[in-house]
């Protein structure tokens, strides 16, 4: 892909050039996947940019800090504050957002006490996360022969960067073998969600999502999906999902800040549905689309302009 490099990045309370953002090679963090981050966008609405749901993301990117014990020298004001300022430098309409904590440059060794927390927000063009297509065609997929972590191994509830290490073997399993991403089942063998998603499986008319403790991030698209479509008049279930479900789906998608509402049309080479993408995403995608493009009122305060 490469980057659409923007402007600047900024790293601790500085804005610094796209190409110095730098670290050093001996930081804890490179050796030891001691970082925590968010993913988020921001849409040019008709009334201008907007980030979508930046305290939710803020709060999650705390809460997974403190999981690790970290402390963040800002608060989470001066976070959201940084975003939008981050954003506006760059002159950017519409972005991909990604604030990133780690810990950073002082010593060696697994205890990470000594080195200090740093801190960086960088926003550059992202378009698709699955492909050009798959909003409106959907994706194939493969169940991973790779699980999700267990729950006392690695805390899912956490956006940790070692989590995706899981997340890689998943995903590069699934392009080896020719699919466009992996779908994960958790240590017990149901289903978990995705390398960098969390799913949904249409069926009868009712949604199914799995719930935090199949080891799932708790997916802030996830829960928009979930506010939106019960609003909309549908059953939503947060419960234990069976392998063998995603092949007796009426449809399936997967949900995330990158991938939006994407649709899934075959899991394992198995038609999903009648294939391409089912009616009632159609209507989730719509619904969360006219939200993020300013057509329908903002009525749950999910954006934040940046002004
Ligand atoms: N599960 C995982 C493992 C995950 O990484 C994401 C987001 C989600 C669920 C959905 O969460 P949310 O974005 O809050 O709805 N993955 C981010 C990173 C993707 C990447 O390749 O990097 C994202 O979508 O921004």
């Amino acid at each position: 892909m490469g980057f659409k490099k923007a402007d600047k990045i900024w790293m601790n309370g500085e804005f610094v050039n796209w190409d110095d953002a730098k670290i050093h090679v001996l930081s804890h963090v490179v050796h030891y996947g001691s970082s925590v981050f968010e993913g988020i966008r921001c849409y040019n609405t008709k009334h201008g940019p907007a980030v979508f749901r930046l305290p939710e993301h803020t709060r999650r990117l705390f809460n997974s800090a403190k999981i690790y014990r970290m402390d963040i020298p800002y608060t989470q004001d001066e976070i959201n504050r940084a975003v939008i300022e981050t954003i506006k430098v760059n002159n950017l309409k519409e972005c991909y957002i990604r604030p990133l904590v780690y810990r950073g440059y002082e010593s060696l060794g697994v205890n990470p006490f000594n080195c200090p927390v740093d801190v960086a927000i960088a926003v550059w063009e992202w378009g698709r996360y699955l492909g050009p297509e798959a909003l409106e065609q959907g994706v194939d997929v493969m169940v991973s022969s790779w699980a999700r972590m267990a729950p006392n191994t690695f805390p899912a509830m956490a956006k940790a960067g070692a989590n995706y290490m899981n997340s890689q073997l998943i995903k590069m399993e699934a392009i080896k073998n020719g699919y466009t991403e992996g779908i994960a089942l958790d240590v017990t063998g149901y289903v978990s969600e995705g390398s960098g998603e969390n799913l949904f499986v249409v069926r009868d008319g009712v949604l199914y999502t799995p719930p935090l403790g199949a080891s799932v991030l708790a997916g802030i698209t996830r829960d928009s999906v979930i506010t939106i479509a019960t609003e909309l008049g549908y059953r939503v279930v947060e419960q234990i999902i069976p392998r063998e479900m995603l092949y007796i789906a009426d449809e399936l998608f997967f949900t995330g800040s990158a991938a939006e509402i994407t649709p899934i049309r075959s899991v394992d080479k198995i038609t999903v549905g009648k294939g391409g993408r089912g009616p009632i995403t159609e209507k989730l995608q719509e619904h969360l689309f006219d939200i993020l493009k300013g057509e329908v009122e903002d009525k749950h305060n999910w954006l934040t302009r940046v002004e």
